[in-house]
């Protein structure tokens, strides 16, 4: 029997034999038991170690066309469903995406996954079942409003097992369950990711808007994605989800260990744990002291914990660097301070550093520091971020433990960022390169053969042409834009973060806006799309945003500048929207702060799709330079050296800035025009205005003069079609080096090796 019958007939039982009668939700539901079933089919059998992947965010998006396109079935289902005169990708549209994660580190655990499946290695995620993935986002008054997005829905990716644990908090204890949700490897192995859940949670809960009780932890405990830590309620709520997260985790990789014959004292031998981020560090205590109770004397338990963990780092912002009050840690997990206090103690006694120390001067206890000195290694995301960890950041540590430092440079899986999201370039590639690059993705070079064919160079400008134009149906559909296709796409896609600067590419767009009423117009009209949510309580990240909406409402409406210049905010930005929005980019904006943005991943999704980087020589955007070369990428801005060396002098005045350059000056103060105070709010633009002028602590106005002309020199190069066309076929040909499989097989070179 042929695979298509085989699915057709597959189909047609899980429909009663009755395909073409039912519905596309009947049909999801059908495909969604269906993927499932050949995933389970497909599971592999175990070998001695395994890698368990912890992280509090697992940022999958939606699973049914990837599942199909691993499982090897995409095109007959396809061709199935339209034999009944069904469409696949009406019925992908039925599913809720889980938005478990807040961005770049909840996206990269969800590569990872599929690389470590598609590589066929034994490794599996752990996480948290969140009822509320990260909040609806929706636009009113110019301003961002948050919205619970519920994504259970009775039919759903989780498959429900006998795991249960009982979770000891200080006062109480709660009964874990854990879900899975099948990893379908590229034609390769099932994985597994773990979804912790407490039967106690209750929707019901949930009041205006995203708000919620956080005090009753037994009824709140996974109901939402990391709540808002603007108040202490929702910081100590953070701590007993992580610890729940980790305890269950713990006691799942003890289990499994011994049940393939492990004494514990091999742990090692059976677990590569990697802590993705600071939020899984309590696993080390957790876990000595689980091995304690086992009847393990502590300083063994310390030792074996210490050849399993390895740790993660994704941000050098102090802010971001979870430090927890020991008052909060006595409270929630008693019975770990003792563990973490002899830790501390054992580090004082042979540092006196204070940067070392576990517990500081203020009772504070630093989750780095912990993972630094009691896991084997500590690793960067990109090749800068490594080296400003090693030399400034952690520079302590690096000191201290050199062998433990190395650098993995993110990836992204090539699976969903182009053979999902970008069907035409992916057939185009298969035609012109062979399907080699599927699992090899260096053969994209191939396609440096043909920089100069001028056929070549035609179609993918046709293609990518052909995405603009389905992203302008998608967007007048759902926003009601309408979008020049023969404009220029820029588009900038992230959470909104001020040092990602946003800002900056808003002030660009003012600047343009003026230009274009004076009368200079550009040689091409621009269309600059934005995407982004900003944290409930991060003030000045939704004054950007409201800025941003301004600047849509004022510019898209005047009938003398719209025709040249048009502002989108895309609502609601999320995985779904990012694989929109992605295929149709021209100008990809990857403008942080120089030392600031750790990799970015999105810069290497735009770059395989054939978008030309305008960017800082920051994260990845560096080692994108260097592949592709100066002619094929647009880089300004200071370095990163200089850029530490501001900080660490506090010499940057953003007043001298805005004072010494006129097109800074009118679009700073455009931001309280009369112009933009009738469409917004005084008190959101204004306390804008003044934080640029004033503080601007991501060096906005530093940087604005060579963005500025950059991005005129990118839109000017823009129109040798022909030699974009070549820069296009570039940036695609040397993306391969930013396949999550070669992340993937460089972790497990390095640190795991399973
Ligand atoms: C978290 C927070 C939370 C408190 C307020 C400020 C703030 C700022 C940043 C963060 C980020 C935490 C970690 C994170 O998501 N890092 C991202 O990880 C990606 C995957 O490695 C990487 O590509 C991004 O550059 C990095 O920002």
């Amino acid at each position: 029997m042929n695979q298509n019958t085989r699915i057709r007939e597959k189909l047609e039982r899980l429909c009663c034999n009755n395909l073409a009668a039912c519905t596309d939700r009947q049909l999801y539901e059908a495909l969604l038991s269906l993927t499932n079933e050949m995933a389970e089919e497909k599971e592999s059998k175990e070998g001695k170690k395994k890698v368990y992947y912890i992280s509090a965010e697992f940022l999958i998006g939606k699973l049914l066309s990837n599942n199909l396109i691993n499982l090897g079935i995409y095109e007959e289902v396809k061709e199935t469903l339209a034999q009944y005169g069904k469409e696949l990708s009406a019925i992908e549209e039925l599913e809720p995406e889980p938005s478990l994660g807040n961005g770049g580190l909840g996206r990269l655990a969800a590569c990872f996954l599929d690389s470590m499946a598609s590589l066929g290695m034994a490794g599996d995620g752990v996480g948290l079942n969140y009822h509320y993935g990260l909040f609806l986002q929706s636009f009113q008054n110019n301003l961002q409003k948050e919205s619970p997005n519920p994504w259970l829905e009775e039919k759903n990716w989780l498959v429900k097992t006998d795991a249960t644990y009982p979770i000891q908090f200080g006062g109480f204890t709660v009964q874990s369950r854990m879900y899975d949700i099948l990893v379908t490897g590229f034609e390769n192995r099932t994985n597994r990711l773990h979804l912790f859940d407490v039967e106690t949670v209750d929707e019901s809960i949930v009041g205006e808007g995203i708000s919620f009780d956080k005090e009753d932890i037994a009824r709140n405990l996974t109901l939402f994605l990391y709540p808002d830590d603007s108040d202490d309620a929702g910081r100590r709520l953070r701590v007993y989800q992580q610890y729940f997260m980790v305890s269950n985790a713990a006691r799942l990789i003890l289990d499994e260990c011994r049940a393939k014959g492990s004494n514990l004292y091999d742990l090692p031998e059976y677990a590569a744990i990697q802590i993705n981020d600071t939020h899984p560090s309590m696993v080390i205590p957790e876990l000595i002291r689980l091995l304690m109770e086992e009847g393990i004397p502590m300083s063994k338990a310390i030792g074996i914990v210490s050849k399993t963990c390895a740790y993660t780092n994704h941000t050098i912002l102090a802010e971001a660097l979870e430090k927890w009050p020991m008052d909060y840690l006595n409270q929630v997990v008693p019975h770990l301070m003792p563990i973490i206090r002899e830790l501390d103690t054992q580090v004082k006694e042979k540092y006196s550093q204070k940067e070392l120390a576990i517990i500081d001067e203020n009772r504070l206890v630093h989750m780095a520091n912990m993972d630094i000195h009691y896991g084997y290694s500590v690793n960067g995301v990109a090749y800068l971020h490594t080296e400003i960890l090693k030399n400034n950041e952690l520079n302590h540590f690096y000191k201290i433990y050199p062998e433990k430092f190395n650098n993995k440079t993110n990836g992204i899986t090539f699976r969903r960022w182009l053979m999902h999201c970008n069907h035409e370039l992916a057939d185009f590639l298969n035609e012109r390169i062979g399907t080699g690059w599927q699992k090899d993705a260096e053969e994209l070079a191939r396609l440096l053969d043909y920089r100069s064919d001028s056929a070549v160079r035609n179609r993918l400008l046709e293609i990518k042409q052909g995405n603009k134009r389905r992203l302008a149906a998608y967007l007048k559909a759902t926003q009601g834009v309408e979008l020049d296709v023969d404009s220029v796409f820029d588009i900038q896609i992230k959470r909104l973060h001020e040092y990602k600067r946003q800002q900056l590419n808003a002030l660009y767009v003012i600047h343009k806006y003026l230009e274009i009423k004076g009368g200079k117009r550009p040689a091409r009209p621009i269309t600059v799309i934005f995407g982004a949510k900003a944290a409930p309580a991060y003030v000045i990240a939704k004054d950007i945003i409201h800025l941003i909406l301004c600047l849509e409402q004022v510019i898209n409406n005047d009938p003398a500048v719209s025709p040249y210049l048009k502002v989108v905010m895309v609502e609601n930005y999320n995985v779904t929207k990012a694989e929109q929005l992605i295929p149709a980019c021209d100008i990809s904006e990857q403008i942080s702060l120089a030392s600031k943005e750790a990799s970015g991943t999105g810069n290497m999704k735009f770059m395989l799709n054939g978008a030309v980087t305008l960017g800082t020589m920051d994260g990845a955007n560096v080692e994108i330079a260097q592949l592709v070369g100066e002619e094929n990428i647009y880089i300004f801005g200071e370095s990163s050296d200089t850029v530490i060396e501001h900080y660490k002098k506090a010499d940057y005045v953003s007043k001298e800035y805005y004072e010494a350059n006129e097109d800074i000056q009118e679009a700073v103060d455009f931001i309280v025009s009369e112009t933009l105070l009738k469409v917004g709010q005084r008190e959101n633009l204004t306390r804008l205005h003044r934080e640029l002028i004033s503080k601007d602590w991501f060096m906005t106005l530093l940087d604005y003069e060579s963005y500025a002309a950059k991005k005129e020199e990118a839109l000017a190069d823009y129109e040798d079609r022909q030699s974009w066309a070549e820069k296009m076929l570039v940036n695609t040909a040397k993306a391969g080096f930013f396949s999550s499989d070669r992340t993937i097989a460089e972790y497990n070179r390095d640190i795991w090796q399973v």
